[in-house]
């Protein structure tokens, strides 16, 4: 059995930060250890926060953080940036953001860089996680920014999301339109010591009442100043009671049953498209069929339907590394 993932069990703290490492870096070792871990989650509760650049997301984190660590629970905090490897600038800001935590050995905070890629939340998100869960982290606050796929990517997480608008984010109604109003189960408008605070919460909840959906839970919508803590506990107890409505309603099973059958889907997508990559790269017959779309002897469409039915394209393919 992989002696990362017994050491991460029996409650070692370095063996965390250790396979967190491992998994951001790719490690092989790192997926056996993630094989033993897996069947020791589902303890934690994951509660996602996303919004708009600047709302106070990480504010927010830490006020929470600094809550729920009175009453003795772990918390691990997991930012997922959207910069370049080239510019870690709102990293540093969140590090800053966060420091009081950071000689707190029940606080585990990291940092994942999505680098530019596109698409939802980085895999490794997920991983970091199970890890966090099976190491006995009773509190998972995963952070994202909101631009457009990592924004939603946080429901294939969460268990419950938090958006955070605040008087600033005119385009709130834009943002809110983007899909989010779909995953929020909470809405926050921070900086409520801003101008417009009210009028915005009272138009995020006329749209809430325009809205087609008729979910079981109405989203709150909160006002909070994250700097001075106004509003915070507040969020705690509509998070803990979101998480008293999913528990009872079944609907926490539902939502993690279906997060772990995208997670599944989504790899299998990963994996093949890898394949097909690698493909692309050695077939001397799909490239000539590549020169052939291109130069319009046929059309794309049929060209693929007609290279994925001929017999060359076979299992044997699918199967090759
Ligand atoms: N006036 C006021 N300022 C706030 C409040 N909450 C956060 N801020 C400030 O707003 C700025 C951004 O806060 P962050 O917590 O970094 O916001 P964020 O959403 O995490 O930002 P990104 O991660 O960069 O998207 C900081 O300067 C905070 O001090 C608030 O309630 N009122
Ligand atoms: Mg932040």
């Amino acid at each position: 059995m992989s002696e990362i993932a017994q050491r991460l069990l029996a409650g070692e703290q370095r063996a965390l930060s250790r396979l967190i490492t491992m998994l951001e870096r790719g490690d092989p070792a790192a997926a056996d250890a993630m094989k033993v871990v897996d069947g020791h989650t589902g303890r934690a509760y994951t509660v996602g926060i996303t919004g708009p650049p600047g709302a106070g997301k990480s504010t927010i984190v830490d006020q929470l953080t600094q809550l729920v660590r009175k009453t003795g629970s772990k918390v691990g905090i997991i930012a997922v940036d959207p910069t370049s490897p080239f510019s870690g600038g709102a990293i540093l800001g969140d590090r800053i953001r966060m420091q009081r935590h950071y000689l707190d050995s029940g606080v585990f905070i990291r940092s994942v860089a999505t680098r530019g890629q596109t698409g939802g939340l980085p895999r490794v998100v997920k991983s970091m996680v199970r890890a966090l869960d099976a190491a006995g982290t009773d509190l998972i606050l995963v952070e994202t920014v909101g631009v457009g796929q990592t924004e939603l990517g946080i429901i294939s997480v969460a268990d419950t999301v938090l958006v955070a608008l605040n008087p600033e984010s005119g385009d709130a109604i834009q943002t809110l339109k983007a899909g989010v109003m779909e995953i929020a189960d909470v809405y926050l408008v921070n900086k409520a010591d801003r101008d417009g605070a009210d009028q915005m919460a009272t138009a995020i909840i006329g749209m809430l009442h325009m809205s087609t959906i008729t979910p079981e839970w109405s989203p709150p919508v909160l006002l909070t100043n994250a700097q001075t803590g106004q509003g915070i506990e507040e969020l705690w107890v509509k998070i803990q009671d979101h998480r008293e409505f999913l528990t009872t309603s079944g609907g926490l099973k539902d939502r993690r049953e279906t997060q772990r059958k995208r997670e599944f889907l989504e790899a299998v997508e990963e994996v093949l498209s890898q394949r097909l990559r690698n493909l692309v790269e050695n077939d001397p017959d799909l490239i000539a069929t590549l020169e052939k779309v291109a130069g319009k002897e046929t059309d794309p469409y049929s060209a693929a339907l007609e290279y994925l039915d001929s017999s060359r394209f076979s299992s044997d393919w699918l199967n090759a590394q």
